[in-house]
């Protein structure tokens, strides 16, 4: 055999050992990209179209948000207060952050609740009136008359583009997982500064399903009820450390009259 011919079996067995094993490799890659929030799923945009995230300066998702009208977004306090107003960003429409479909829309104005100073210490909420109508469904707020949403096991879905571990890598299409929510007691058990009034908290007691760092901000719905905005917690899906949303119920009537005088 000559050097020649044999350096050119040689190069044909490497390639065709890189095609058989090039596929499972992708199949791999997919197959880690399912389960995931932290243990969720991929779920479709269509099916819950309140669904948006914000960009910073750099067009980097860096929260989530809800519409509660085609032009207003609801989100946590530290999300809306992270970046100068008119760097902010809200994507609607847009299921895979790598895509450019849906719509990208300016900030206006941004409404901070009152008494907001740290995530821990509650009113993590903020209204952000958009440059612009969006075509997509909004979710609805809770009424005073809704206090069956926030009993002790009622299976909620945090929404969103964060990461699928804690220190992992960030999803780039949207993630839903069920959790329960908890009670006050669980919630002030595993969180000394938990306040029921401004806070919820949903998750299983042995952990594995929570929002994570990037969802904050994003939707916790109860059908398409907006009950809870992704607000803190001890990591991400640790046993015993659930995840702390705002309690979106006890700001309804100020966000309502805030929307009207929004669309005013
Ligand atoms: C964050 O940093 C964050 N596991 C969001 C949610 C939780 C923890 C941190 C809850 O955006």
């Amino acid at each position: 055999m000559s050097t020649k011919f044999r350096r050119a079996l040689i190069v044909t067995f490497v390639l065709l050992l890189a095609a058989a094993f090039a596929p499972a490799a992708h199949a791999d890659q997919t197959s880690k990209a399912q389960p995931f929030i932290v243990g969720g799923h991929d779920v479709s945009i269509g099916d819950h179209p309140y669904v948006v995230y914000l960009v910073d300066g750099r067009d980097h998702q860096f929260c989530g948000g809800t519409l509660v009208e085609h032009d207003t977004v609801l989100t946590a306090a530290h999300c809306a207060a992270a970046v100068r107003p008119y760097e902010l960003g809200v994507v609607a429409g847009r299921q895979d952050t790598r895509m450019a479909d849906g719509i990208e829309a300016g900030v206006r104005s941004v409404w901070l609740a009152p008494g907001y100073q740290d995530p821990t210490a509650g009113n993590d909420i903020a209204v952000l009136k958009l440059d612009r109508s969006v075509p997509y469904r909004p979710a609805r707020l809770p009424s005073g008359g809704d206090s069956d949403l926030y009993r002790p096991g009622t299976e909620a879905m945090v929404l969103g583009w964060g990461r699928l571990w804690e220190g992992g890598d960030k999803a780039t299409e949207l993630q839903g997982a069920t959790v329960p929510v908890m009670s006050d007691s669980q919630c002030i058990q595993a969180y000394g500064s938990y306040e029921p009034d401004t806070m919820m908290c949903a998750g299983y007691p042995e952990g594995g399903v929570d929002a994570c760092h990037g969802d904050s901000g994003g939707p916790l719905v109860v059908g398409d009820i907006l009950v809870g905005i992704v607000s803190w917690g001890d990591g991400c899906a640790k046993p015993g450390k659930p995840g702390v949303y705002t309690r979106v119920a006890t700001y309804s009537d100020h966000v309502e009259s805030l929307l009207v005088r929004l669309r005013g």
